[in-house]
């Protein structure tokens, strides 16, 4: 099945370095229309609820510490063949792998820091948003 929606996040080190704004006129000016947007906080618990297909890896401890750590901003955005455009737009999972003019080149510190989350999957996009949004959130 073939979805025109993704999820992102903006994450903690983003929000906290005033870049939220500048990535989200990214997002519109590259053809993403906003279905639902907030800003919130993930818990502990909603943090590793979020990344539990992560709980193997060396970094979960570290990912879900980092995604706690402060507010981030949540949104569907639909575009046609969004989950594959969206990636390519943010860029690298390790800003020092980035290209140049995506937003983790230009906003990224690190790879644990890296500014947005963007689903991998048409499944994960649903299942990412639905994590996030009632329905009566989406416009
Ligand atoms: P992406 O976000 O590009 O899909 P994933 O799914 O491999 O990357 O990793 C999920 C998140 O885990 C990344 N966005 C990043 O914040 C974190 N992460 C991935 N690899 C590492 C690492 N080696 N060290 C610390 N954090 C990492």
């Amino acid at each position: 099945m073939t979805t025109n929606r993704t999820f992102t996040m903006i994450k903690p080190d983003a929000v906290k370095n005033g870049h939220t704004g500048a990535i989200l006129e990214k997002i519109t000016a590259a053809g993403f229309r906003i279905v639902a947007l907030k800003k919130t906080q993930l818990s502990i618990l909603d943090a590793e609820a979020f990344y539990s297909v992560h709980n193997e890896r060396p970094f979960f401890g570290e990912l879900v510490s980092f995604m706690s750590s402060g507010p981030i901003v949540a949104a569907i955005l639909e575009k046609d063949n969004a989950v594959d455009d969206f990636r390519t737009l943010i860029g690298a999972t390790n800003p020092a792998d980035a290209a140049e003019g995506t937003i983790r080149k230009l906003y990224a510190t690190s790879i644990g820091e890296n500014a947005v989350h963007g689903s991998d999957s048409n499944e994960n996009a649903a299942i990412e948003g639905a994590f996030h949004f009632a329905g009566r959130e989406l416009f």
